[in-house]
Order: structure tokens, then sequence, then C-alpha cells
């Protein structure tokens, strides 16, 4: 009986505090490009309580901000958009990390170097604009 009190408490509770808790990000950084390169990846670490969905980012600092995601088609990485956004984990975190999702900032209006800080805007689905500073990281920083 205790245990199904129990159950019952988690399943009243969690839905309640998740409607309240807007995606908070804790950590945003961009790969400095190469000199000339028109685009540079972003990555962002957000703790997504509530599971909201990121539907697409910007940036002043880009003509467009695109969803990428990284799969290995023969052998080879390529890179595809993101059309429907992308989800939070089971575990309410939305990791984008070199190698996986990432954020793909297409038409740089500067060059970035490192030590730059440039803002994020990203658009949930239901917490609306969140706005972070992302840094602009050199060659061997990206962890
Ligand atoms: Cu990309």
């Amino acid at each position: 009986m205790r245990t199904l009190a129990l159950i019952l408490a988690v399943f009243v509770v969690v839905p309640a505090t998740a409607q309240n808790s807007a995606p908070i990000v804790e950590s945003a950084w961009i790969m400095a490009p190469p000199p000339g390169a028109s685009e540079a990846a972003a990555y962002v670490s957000v703790r997504n309580a509530s599971g909201d969905r990121l539907l697409g980012v910007s940036c002043d600092c880009a003509a467009r901000a695109d969803l990428h995601d990284m799969r290995i088609v023969d052998g080879v990485m390529q890179m595809r958009p993101l059309r429907y956004g992308l989800a939070a984990s089971e575990a309410g975190a939305l990791s984008l990390r070199v190698g996986g999702a990432h954020i793909m900032l297409v038409g740089l209006a500067n060059r970035l170097r490192a030590g730059d800080r440039v803002m994020l805007r990203l658009t949930f689905e239901d917490a609306g604009v969140v706005v972070a500073e992302a840094v602009v990281r050199g060659p061997g920083r990206h962890r």
C-alpha cells in the first residue's frame, strides 16, 4: 500500500513540475572555423526536464542556423538536417556534441575567433525562445 502511494505521488508530482521548468542551457560553444569558412558548428548542453523539443536556432552571427545530425553512411560521415527539431532524451537533457547532433551556423557574418562570444536564440516548442551566450573555442578545446 505504501508503494502504491509512492507511485501515485510520483505520477501526480512529475507532470506538475515538468510544465513549469523551462529548458536551462548549461553550456553553449562554437568550434572556431578555419579562416575563410562560411560555416561553423555550435554545440549546446541543455537541462530539459519537461522534454521540450528544440525546434530551431538563430544567431545574428549567421544568415541561418540549421539543426544537423551526423550519420555514417557507407563508411562516410554525413550531415543531415533535423527537419522536425530535436527531442530531449529520456534523461531530460539535450546534448549536442562533436560527432553528433549540432547547430550549423551557415553564412557567417564575421570571422569567429577563439574567445569571441555570440548569442544563440534557441526556440523550443513549449518554452519559446531561450537565449544563450556561446563562446568560440579554438582547436584542441572541444570538450
Ligand atoms: Cu552540420
